[in-house]
């Protein structure tokens, strides 16, 4: 019988993993922040900030100090937005998946990673904030939350980011498999996005990986996922519920959160900043904390 080497194993493996549905980002009229800018203001500032555009919305009383904790300038969105284009010299793509955390490359550049139930939206964030980059691939699997895997996509050689697998109803077994060992292990990770559906808000499994995220002690940022299905009420009461909650419970989350569509752009551009920015590739223009 043929001996396979460790490397051939893991080869074929990746080959296997590669059979799931592969999906292109197609380019979108909004994808790029230069067309955002051609906008009237009112649908300017519900793509660039949705959670600013949700301040009307809400009764005068309410506190949005944490609605503008990162509000970067144009200048620093357009600059951000130069690192999702690729070049030849700046190449954006897949790089590799791995079934365990002992099959994960080990790479020196800052990463970043999206958590979130299976079906919030993980995989189609990555493809929107790649979506300048329409030859990437973004795998989503046929069957939402069976494969269970990270992939890994290299930003050039200034950073990573990490589709991971999707937590569901099993979701404390999901966690001890991969998901804890990554977040525990993984020396170059720089920000977790947890992802949260914005007409659901936060449920028991997002509860998990919040504990999870505060026992390591990695920081953290929560995104308000499909806000283009959220009834601008809903989406209000989630918001102020989840600023609720990370004002009381949490020490490692970014007090803000980054509401987004994947479908049609809104805190996309804003996004690849702050990713840009706590990747430590963009030093922004205004004093913003991170
Ligand atoms: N309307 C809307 N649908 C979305 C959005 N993001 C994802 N979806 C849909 O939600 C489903 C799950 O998305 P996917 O990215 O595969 O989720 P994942 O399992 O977390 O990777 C797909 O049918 C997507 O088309 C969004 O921003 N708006
Ligand atoms: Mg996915």
């Amino acid at each position: 019988m043929v001996q396979l080497t460790k490397a051939r194993k893991f080869q074929i493996l990746n080959c296997l993993l590669r059979k799931s549905v592969v999906t292109r980002s197609t380019p979108c009229k909004y994808a790029s922040f230069s067309e955002v800018l051609q906008l009237q203001e009112k649908q300017y500032t519900e793509i660039t900030f949705p959670l600013q555009d949700l301040a009307k919305y809400l009764t005068p009383n309410v506190d949005t100090s944490c609605f503008q904790i990162f509000s970067p300038s144009h200048d620093d969105i357009k600059i951000a937005e130069a690192f999702f284009i690729p070049s030849r010299r700046h190449v954006i793509d897949y790089f590799i998946s791995a079934v365990r955390i002992d099959h994960a490359p080990q790479l020196s550049q800052p990463e970043v990673c999206f958590l979130g139930r299976s079906n919030v939206g993980k995989s189609s964030l990555i493809k929107a904030l790649f979506s300048l980059a329409p030859d990437i691939e973004v795998r989503v699997s046929k069957h939402p939350g069976y494969t269970k895997k990270m992939n890994f996509f290299k930003v050039g050689k200034l950073f990573t980011m990490v589709d991971m697998p999707g937590y569901g109803y099993r979701a404390p077994e999901d966690f001890a498999e991969m998901v804890e060992p990554y977040l525990n292990q993984r020396p170059n990770l720089k920000r977790t996005f947890l992802l949260v559906d914005g007409l659901i808000g936060l449920q028991e499994a997002d509860h998990i990986a919040v504990e999870m995220l505060e026992e390591f002690g990695n920081p953290y940022v929560l995104v308000l996922t499909k806000i283009d299905k959220a009834p601008k009420s809903v989406m209000a009461k989630n918001v102020l519920q989840i600023q609720d909650f990370i004002e009381k419970n949490t020490q490692g989350c970014f007090p803000q959160i980054f509401p987004v569509s994947s479908l049609y752009y809104s805190g996309i551009h804003v996004l690849r900043c702050f990713i840009a920015h706590v990747v430590g590739n963009l030093h922004l223009s205004s004093k913003q904390s991170s």
